[in-house]
């Protein structure tokens, strides 16, 4: 069972917007903006969707930067994540329900308050570098296994 799933970065200059989440899966943590695909829309689409409902941002350049699976240990469902970086936008980011958006430095991302597979794709991200991987997780939500390698093209 694969379920596809959106995750956009907001990179303005030497800055990121993540959200705290408020509720819900990674409540606590500081992450990107994104979310589940519905069946009656593109992974572009998603993107685009979940970042002007979580953060009220509308972003009119996004590319897609990576693809990691997820597995957690004892669930059969694999998260196939697709991650973009957003390099322009318009708007404001504004508190919604489920996240509490904030910029960060990028010298002060808060690595360990965020999912703890972020420290290894998110550096590779800003910097401009594409990546393919896969990470999974125990049942303490510890790292048990994972591989990223930089990828030439994602598809
Ligand atoms: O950066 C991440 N965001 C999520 O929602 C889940 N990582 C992650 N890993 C399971």
């Amino acid at each position: 069972m694969k379920k596809v799933m959106t995750l956009c970065i907001v990179h303005d200059k030497s800055r990121v917007l993540l959200g705290m989440k408020k509720r819900g899966f990674g409540m606590g943590r500081w992450n990107g903006f994104g979310g589940k695909v519905n069946a009656n829309e593109t992974i572009l689409e998603a993107a685009k969707r979940e970042l002007k409902e979580e953060a009220d941002i509308n972003a009119s350049d996004l590319s897609e930067m990576g693809i990691i699976e997820f597995e957690f240990k004892g669930n059969p469902e694999i998260l196939e994540v697709h991650i973009f970086k957003v390099n322009e936008y318009t708007g404001e980011s504004k508190e919604g329900e489920e996240m509490k958006p904030e910029w960060f430095n990028i010298e002060e991302i808060p690595f360990d308050k965020m999912w703890p597979d972020d420290k290894y794709w998110l550096p590779m991200l800003l910097d401009n570098k594409k990546f393919e991987g896969k990470f999974v997780f125990g049942e303490r939500g510890e790292i048990v296994d994972y591989r990223l390698e930089e990828a030439s093209d994602v598809v």
